[in-house]
């Protein structure tokens, strides 16, 4: 892992965005921007590299290669301080709420004097920008939303920069002498997208050494509390994190506990005291008598409230404590059932890797399966045309059971696209053209603010194409970010369950699209979900493991999710729906399978 990648990419965006801030070259904000993501996925990890090995990662020139070595000699970089320098801390946390650009933060703060996100609250409120050039009720009411989001996002973080973290962790503590075990709970335990802090428990002979290893870790800012059942840090990533140290013989019960969440543990705490057993963070007990019951693992403690064990995902008391008693809890599908990513990209279009690079990095992985889906036409800048599709499908086709030296078959190579969601519901492509596809994903990446009614409109033609597969990132939103488009997603369910069109569980952490409660909701429409990477560089494969864990928030088994199936019935889904009067064949084969074939 590399997380001094994470480091430099943020600098060097934070440089892009400082540079449109200060009204600065816009082709130069875009070159580092570009690199920032470059950095960001690439493999190795950039602090062992060289100024020359720097520059041989796409997008890196000359001088962003020089202030990345000076970064790692001088711990910052001189360019970005003096931009930093001159723009007052005010603009930059106006820039901080995800509606407002650059520009618009210092065009207020230049008219309006406004250097704070209270200021600004106060001065829509006030009608005070009704009066200045390109701000209309249309903009205060996004700004105003944008607020709403920067207050809810408060100071979590992102689920893969919790994971990074908290694994990091682990691996340290359960180096230290006398460390039994160690793992991390709470809501990183759960999957949750955000993480408020990280819950780290473990199990010690002597719990002063793994304290004080704790907190001489490297990226240690701040001890908040020292003390010999709980310590707690502040780390560089203004992260904060709960070294809990408890007995052997409470491991369990101390896991349970501090998985959560609160509204379960309410639930379990209920049950208890029902068999007449007190439940906490400290153990098991017998109520009457005070006495610890032994609770070495969790489902020693679940057993004792007459349940099976619960999988972490689903303890959020939306239902799994009645299905456990009911023994009726989902069979989740896991990471091990995922045979293949159907939403990747090359750097045909915005991925970073060549295909042969992405197509060795899936086989790497044991995929059965692998979809190759890069932009079509309609988005722009991605200068696709028909022939460097083609010209791509070629490769495919060459490259079709990659792997097969060793292994049974090798892996299965789909030629697919990413085709754009136009306003109206239109894809890029005539069906003429369509029809050569293995699959087609098709997203909306603009409009986004559309009305309710003609984005809902929009997204349901997409799934009556008899082309379109899975919808991409169906919502559009970006966690803690940007809403989600506002459609009546009722209705989408209803249609994708229709159509035989697959719903995405994007699993790019800031994306995470279908969210959890969203794919609840659609599963009682009997849709199917397609649990895709969307990678734009081979690390992002590994993301893959964020949507299993949101598709099993989701309460999916192997059967939702067609990425999980054998090569047969992924076939027969992607390709039914191009049958004539799909709808109709649809329908006979649902009568089909309750009566069973006849034949
Ligand atoms: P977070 O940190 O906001 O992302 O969410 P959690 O779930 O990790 O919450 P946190 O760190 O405050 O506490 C960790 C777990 O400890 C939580 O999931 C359940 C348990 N817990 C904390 N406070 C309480 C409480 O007041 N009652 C009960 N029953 N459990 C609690
Ligand atoms: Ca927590
Ligand atoms: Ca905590
Ligand atoms: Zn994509």
């Amino acid at each position: 892992m590399a997380r001094s990648n994470d480091e430099v990419a943020a600098l060097l965006q934070e440089y892009a965005d400082l540079i449109s801030i200060t009204g600065g070259d816009a082709f130069k904000a875009r070159v580092y921007e570009k690199a920032a993501r470059a950095i960001g996925g690439h493999h190795a990890d950039v602090r062992d590299l060289d100024a020359k090995g720097l520059r041989e990662i796409p997008g890196v020139g000359k001088s962003i290669a020089e202030k990345v070595v000076e970064y790692f000699r001088t711990g910052s970089i001189c360019a970005v301080d003096e931009l930093r320098a001159r723009i007052p801390a005010g603009v930059r946390q106006l820039t901080a709420i995800p509606t407002l650009g650059p520009r618009k933060a210092l065009l207020l703060y230049e008219e309006l004097g406004i250097s704070s996100v209270d200021e600004l609250t106060e001065a829509i409120h006030a009608e005070r920008l009704r009066d200045l050039k390109g701000f209309g009720p249309r903009t205060e009411e996004n700004i105003l939303h944008g607020i709403e989001l920067l207050h809810s996002a408060g100071d979590r973080v992102l689920l893969d920069v919790a994971m990074d973290l908290a694994e990091e962790i682990t691996g340290a503590l359960a180096e230290v002498t006398g460390c039994r075990r160690c793992a991390y709970a709470g809501s990183l335990r759960r999957v949750r997208e955000t993480i408020g802090d990280i819950d780290i428990l473990a199990t010690a002979e002597d719990s002063a050494s793994l304290m004080r290893a704790f907190t001489e870790l490297p990226y240690v800012t701040e001890v908040i509390a020292h003390g010999g059942t709980k310590t707690s840090i502040r780390t560089t990533k203004g992260l904060s994190v709960d070294l809990r140290v408890v007995p052997p013989d409470s491991w369990g019960a101390a896991l349970q506990y501090f998985t959560g969440s609160k509204a379960h543990n309410i639930r379990t705490r209920e049950l208890a005291v029902h068999q007449g057993l007190k439940l906490s963070e400290y153990g098991l007990f017998d109520a009457e008598s005070g006495e610890k019951i032994v609770s070495e693992t969790e489902e020693d403690v679940y057993a004792r409230l007459g349940l099976p064990w619960i999988p972490p995902t689903l303890r959020e008391d939306r239902g799994e404590i009645e299905a456990g008693l009911r023994g009726e809890l989902p069979d989740l599908v896991s990471e091990a059932d995922i045979r293949g990513d159907l939403h990747t990209h090359t750097d045909l279009t915005d991925g970073l890797a060549p295909l042969e690079e992405m197509v060795a990095a899936a086989a790497e992985r044991g995929y059965a399966y692998y979809a190759i889906t890069d932009h079509g036409p309609n988005l722009y800048m991605q200068r696709m045309t028909d022939e460097r599709m083609l010209a791509q499908r070629e490769r495919v086709r060459e490259l079709d059971g990659y792997g097969t030296r060793g292994r049974r078959g090798g892996m299965w190579l789909l030629h697919g696209v990413e085709l754009n969601i136009d306003p109206d519901g239109a894809v890029d492509w005539p069906e003429e053209f369509l029809v050569g596809f293995d699959l087609c994903v098709a997203s909306v990446h603009s409009h986004f603010n559309q009305g309710r009614e003609a984005m809902t409109r929009r997204i349901v033609r997409a799934c009556e194409n008899p082309y379109v597969n899975i919808i991409g990132h169906p919502t559009t939103r970006i966690v803690g970010k940007r809403p989600g488009v506002d459609a009546d997603l009722d209705e989408i369910f209803a249609a994708c369950a229709r159509t035989g069109t697959a719903l995405e569980i994007n699993a790019h952490p800031h994306r995470l699209d279908l969210r959890d409660e969203d794919i609840l909701r659609a599963r009682r429409y009997g849709v199917k979900f397609a649990v895709d990477s969307d990678a734009h560089a081979a690390l992002h494969l590994a993301n893959m493991r964020y949507g299993v864990g949101t598709a099993q928030r989701g309460w999916l088994t192997k059967d939702d999710v067609i990425n999980t199936w054998p090569r047969t019935r992924l076939k027969r889904f992607l390709s039914k729906k191009e049958a004539p009067c799909s709808a109709e064949a649809h329908h006979e084969e649902a009568q089909l399978g309750r009566r069973g074939r006849r034949r």
